[in-house]
């Protein structure tokens, strides 16, 4: 029988991580990358040493309360860590891991091609020409029309990695950069982007052009673009979100778009995944993608990197580099 601590990994990862994670560990792997319903994530944690869960497992409290004793890591392959209930884990005494910076570029890179594809012409364009009945008559001036970028106003909601990645981006497009945060960034950083800290988040919304969320999805951010803040919006403004849905009131959003109380929104993430208002998807002055933002077979791997160094560290007696907060090691 193999002793060595047990690590099971919920979802299928890319080949090269699942490979040198059999040599690293004793590791149960899911090959056919079918989501694990409650019952069969239960059953996981109740064997597991070490659990890799995604986005998609909801470790909620009454899972890690009835978790096996052994379970004393949870390596989340994400950098949102919003699908665990933290506050349990400290009470069950689990670390909880994640995966930051590697996927910073490529979020915010798509951040910007949302920018750049509302209201839907970059997409009704691909579409039109794609389709096998292309009736594409030539060039008409008064067809297909977007916004200019340059010059526009762009608020950054979470001046964070990401949200900083999106600003140095934005600001080669000429954007003017504004952003909402917890604090000020550094002052050297914002000089650089010529970036104004606004500290009330409403007289932000109010006077932007394009909104782009980039916090983490907290307690404290749940809804905080609601249904009163959305109103605050010029009709003319544009929500790009590659955060989290749940950061905004998904119903009011739509109806807001449905009303031309906002001009459209580019969505990477809602609020109930894999489900969304159906509001959303049919109207188009929205471009949706399917939680996409950070799918690059280069963050991917690097995310798995990430995960094996935590669970080696951990293993090793060392402090994980990743820890969500500071819990004492038990192991
Ligand atoms: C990941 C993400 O693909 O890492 C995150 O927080 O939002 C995504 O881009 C996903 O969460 C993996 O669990």
């Amino acid at each position: 029988m193999d002793q060595d601590p047990l690590v099971i990994v919920t979802r299928k990862l890319p080949e090269s991580v699942e490979s040198r994670m059999g040599e690293l560990f004793n590791v149960r792997l899911n090959p056919t990358d079918q989501p694990m319903d409650k019952e069969t994530l239960a059953q996981a944690m109740s064997v597991a040493d070490i659990l890799v869960p995604t986005v998609t497992d909801k470790i909620t409290q009454d899972l890690l309360e009835n978790a096996g004793p052994n379970l004393k890591l949870i390596a989340n392959f994400g950098t949102g860590v919003d699908n665990i209930d933290l506050e349990a884990t400290k009470k069950a005494g689990i670390i909880v891991t994640n995966t930051p910076g590697v996927l910073t570029d490529d979020t915010a890179d798509m951040t910007v091609a949302l920018m750049l594809a509302v209201p839907r012409r970059l997409l009704e364009g691909a579409i039109f020409l794609n389709d096998p009945q292309n009736k594409w008559g030539g060039w008409s001036p008064s067809w297909m029309l977007g916004h200019r970028l340059s010059g526009k106003s762009l608020g950054i909601i979470g001046m964070g990695r990401i949200g900083q990645a999106v600003a140095h981006r934005a600001k080669a497009f000429g954007f003017k950069i504004n952003y909402h945060n917890r604090r000020p960034i550094a002052k050297e950083t914002e000089e650089q982007l010529n970036a104004t800290y606004w500290e009330s988040l409403d007289q932000m919304l109010a006077r932007m052009d394009i909104i782009s969320v980039n916090c983490p999805s907290t307690p404290a951010t749940y809804h905080l673009l609601s249904a009163r803040r959305l109103k605050l919006l010029k009709p003319t403004a544009f929500i790009i979100n590659t955060a989290r849905g749940d950061i905004i009131d998904e119903q009011a959003l739509a109806s807001a778009i449905e009303n031309g109380e906002i001009a459209g929104a580019g969505l990477d993430v809602f609020e109930h995944e894999p489900e969304i208002d159906s509001r959303l998807l049919h109207n188009e002055r929205v471009v949706a993608l399917p939680h996409m933002s950070s799918a690059t077979l280069e963050s991917r791997i690097d995310m798995g990197e990430k995960v094996m160094i935590n669970i080696k560290a951990y293993l090793d007696n060392h402090a994980p580099p990743d820890r969500v907060f500071p819990v004492k090691h038990t192991n």
